[in-house]
């Protein structure tokens, strides 16, 4: 079958860089698969994006060398197994706080014996080989978002649970857990120490760790720290940042950092 890139780049010591995809296209996925990244993930949960959308643009992914990922809305075994049904090659859940939501997801991404992943692999099979089921358990990718306090509490219970290959830090949900302000590049204090505490248990373990970013400097600077996989912004923050630098120049000003909406 297709083997999943991302893993071997991850056992190589490769960083891993991600996009991010929260407008509904099947066109801009497919433009963003051709710009370099060695992943792209299709955002359910705060990506405007219902399940119809995502088929087309995991197929828009699959003509380009980038590896198609999705973020699920939420940890819904049925949606995660639709997913991977439909050509995803690993799925990333937000807001896993516990052992056993972590073991739910990711018995939702493996076949039994491993999980409880049903039968029926459907565009898998086009995108990845007909041998895709004997060897879907080993590639696809499970990644569980540390959003709260008490992921964070339970982080090395949660690295153990069998079929896990790693965390992902939503930087904004934990920094409003942790500070009560969602900041994606906090320097509070609390945040700090948290983003130690995952890069460490992480190495320990030789598991996976991601992170959602605001840019590609900054995504830079979290691999120097010691991330795997980082996401250099999404497209809408790439977008709209796009637009306010074209149309500064064409007036020959200085590009604001946001505009009056934030984006
Ligand atoms: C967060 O920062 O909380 C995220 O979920 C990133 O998308
Ligand atoms: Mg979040």
């Amino acid at each position: 079958m297709r083997s999943n890139a991302i893993k071997q780049r991850f056992r190589d010591g490769q960083p891993i860089v991600n996009g991010w995809l929260a407008i509904p296209s099947s066109y801009s996925a497919e433009i963003t698969g051709h710009q370099g990244y060695d992943a792209v993930t299709v955002d359910m949960q705060h990506g405007l994006i219902d399940f119809a959308s995502a088929l087309t643009m995991l197929q828009a992914l699959s003509s380009t060398p980038a590896t198609p990922l999705a973020r699920v809305s939420d940890n819904n075994p049925a949606l995660m197994m639709q997913l991977l049904d439909a050509g995803a090659w690993g799925i990333i859940c937000p807001m896993i706080s516990t052992v056993a939501q972590a073991q739910q997801f990711v018995a939702a991404c493996r076949y039994p014996p491993l999980g409880n992943r049903s039968f029926g692999p459907a565009r898998a099979l086009l995108y990845g080989g007909k041998d895709y089921p004997r060897h879907a358990n080993e590639e696809m990718l499970t990644l569980a978002m540390i959003e709260t306090q008490q992921g964070l509490d339970n982080l090395d219970d949660i690295l153990a649970v069998p079929g896990l290959d790693g965390v992902f830090i939503g930087p904004n949900d934990l920094s409003l857990a942790l500070t009560g302000e969602a900041s994606a590049e906090s320097t509070h204090p609390a945040m700090l120490a948290a983003v130690e505490r995952v890069i460490s248990a992480t190495r320990r373990t030789q598991k996976m760790a991601g992170i959602f970013c605001t840019s590609g400097e900054a995504a830079a600077e979290r691999l120097r720290q010691g991330f795997h996989f980082v996401t250099p912004a999404n497209d809408v923050m790439q977008l709209s940042k796009a637009g306010r630098h074209a149309v500064a120049a064409a007036r020959g000003e200085a590009a604001p950092a946001t505009s009056a909406s934030g984006y």
